[in-house]
Parts: C-alpha cells; structure tokens; sequence
C-alpha cells in the first residue's frame, strides 16, 4: 500500500502544568496560535485536551465546544477530542464531551494503571462510548496503552460492530508508567496482533518521554501514523525542552520525508479516516 503519513499532534494533554511548562498551550488563543503553526508545518489531526481558566484540565462542554468551532472556523485540521481527559475524571463528563460533535474521538479500549494513578475504563463504558459515536457520526481513534487491548478491540468490533464511517484506526501510546514500553519490540508485537483486526486497518503511535523518537522510527518502519505533541512529549533532546509543538511536528514530518512517506493532507487523512470531505 503506498501510504503518506498522517500526522496528528497533541498539544497539551492532562498532565502537563502551565506552570512547569510555560510553552504549554492552554488558553483558546494559544491553542489556535499551535494548531495553525502544526497544520502549516504537516499536521492534518489535533487531539484536543482543553484547560480552565486556572490551566487545570477541564472537560466543560462550553469550552470544547467553542474550542471546536473555533478550530473548524479557522484551520481544515481534523479535530479530534479526548474522551480520556485527565485520571479520575467522570465518566458522565466523559461522554458528554461527544456532544461537542468533534470529527473524531478517541476511545481508549481497557483500562491502566497510570503513573500513581488508574486510568480506569470500563468495558461498559468502552461500549457505550463506541455506540454513542457512531450513533452521532463521530469516528473513533482507539487509544492502545497494552497489548491486551487489541485484543479488547476485536471483541468490541465482533460483538458490536464497525465505527462510524467503516473505517478502523488506532493509536498505539507507549511509555505509559504503567502501560507497555516504547519500544521497537512492543510496536512489532501489536503490529502482529492487528492481523485479527479489519485488513485495512491503520494505526498511529506515540511515545511517550524518552521514547518518542524510537517510537517514531518504528511506527514509520513498520507502515504507521503518527502522533507528536507536547501532551506526550517535552524534552525534545537531552537537556533541551521542547520549544512549541511546531517544533515536534517539524520533526516527524522531516522523519516521514525520510521514510518517502510524507505528510497527508488534512483532505487526504480524511479519506483515511471514512470521515466525509
Ligand atoms: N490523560 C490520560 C489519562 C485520551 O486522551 O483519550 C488519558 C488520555 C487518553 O490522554
Ligand atoms: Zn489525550
């Protein structure tokens, strides 16, 4: 299959704080400034995790739905949100981000411990999340923190059919304290374990940390997508903080190039994706 790459980034994530981080966007104007910077550079996806007027992560249905015009209005990025928001959030506020009508969404398919935390999701929920989707039009991205859970996947598409749009797509997070490793071992055995998944099934990776750049190499080796951001990813050498999200999106793109598989268009990743033009 000759393939480009689609890049998504993610901005800000939950964990990160503004204050440790002051590069971090977090308001809706920083947020806008990065996603035009990432869709000039190569993007073609956001994964959005929105913060409060005090930089906490929040999942305030006013705020990601401005936050979703306001992306539409002003970028042709594919805007996906989080359905994970941070650790312990609700799960009530976690479906109700779907009523923001994002293009995509991601769905994270098991649940894992998380730092000192537990990212806890439910098979109900997992479920429930996938039908409510597709009920609305809204294409899922399967967040993949372990190996188990594409298997889960399979049992969530067996069970209770395709996504919106008929179209697969997962992203594989990896270096996860708690999750698997980052590692060109850990991308080859999930790579393997896609065979029982729809034959056109794509994934995207990301690696979290130190992780990052091997996770690139061999998620583009291997016929992957991409994920970069300041949600996994703030060193971006030894000793040198990452300076904006245009930055690692640079990178990746310069590392697809390399690989002759470049950037997808906003336009193109949508056919990708099954989601309409
Ligand atoms: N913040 C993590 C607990 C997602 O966005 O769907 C969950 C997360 C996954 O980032
Ligand atoms: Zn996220």
């Amino acid at each position: 299959m000759a393939l480009g790459t689609l890049i998504t980034v993610a901005p800000t994530g939950a964990e990160a704080r503004k204050r440790d981080v002051p590069a971090l966007p977090v308001t809706l104007d920083e947020l806008m400034l990065t996603a035009k910077e990432c869709v000039a550079v190569g993007a073609a996806m956001i994964h959005v995790h929105v913060r409060d007027d005090r930089a906490e992560p929040t999942l305030d249905l006013g705020r990601l739905r401005e936050t979703v015009a306001a992306l539409r209005a002003e970028t042709d990025l594919i805007v996906q949100l989080s359905t994970g928001g941070a650790v312990g959030d609700p799960e009530e506020a976690r479906r109700a981000v779907l009523e923001a009508r994002p293009d995509t969404a991601s769905l994270t398919m098991g649940s894992v411990n998380f730092g000192d935390g537990v990212f806890l999701n439910r098979w109900d929920f997992i479920v429930d999340l996938h039908v409510r989707m597709r009920d609305r039009g809204i294409v899922p991205e399967y967040e993949i923190f372990d190996l188990g859970q594409l298997h889960a996947l399979r049992r969530l598409l067996d069970e209770h059919g395709l996504p919106a749009g008929g179209h697969v797509h997962l992203d594989l997070v990896m270096g996860v304290p708690g999750g698997m490793d980052g590692t060109l071992e850990s991308v080859a055995a999930c790579r393997a374990a896609m065979r029982d998944l729809p034959e056109d099934t794509t994934f995207s990776a990301t690696g979290v940390g130190r992780s990052t750049i091997p996770v690139m190499l061999a998620a583009l080796a291997a016929g992957g997508h991409l994920r970069v951001g300041m949600e996994d990813t703030l060193t971006y050498a030894k000793r040198r903080p990452v300076e904006s999200n245009m930055q690692l999106v640079a990178r990746a793109v310069g590392f697809a190039q390399l690989a002759q598989r470049p950037p997808l268009t906003p336009k193109q990743a949508r056919e990708l994706l099954g989601l309409p033009a």
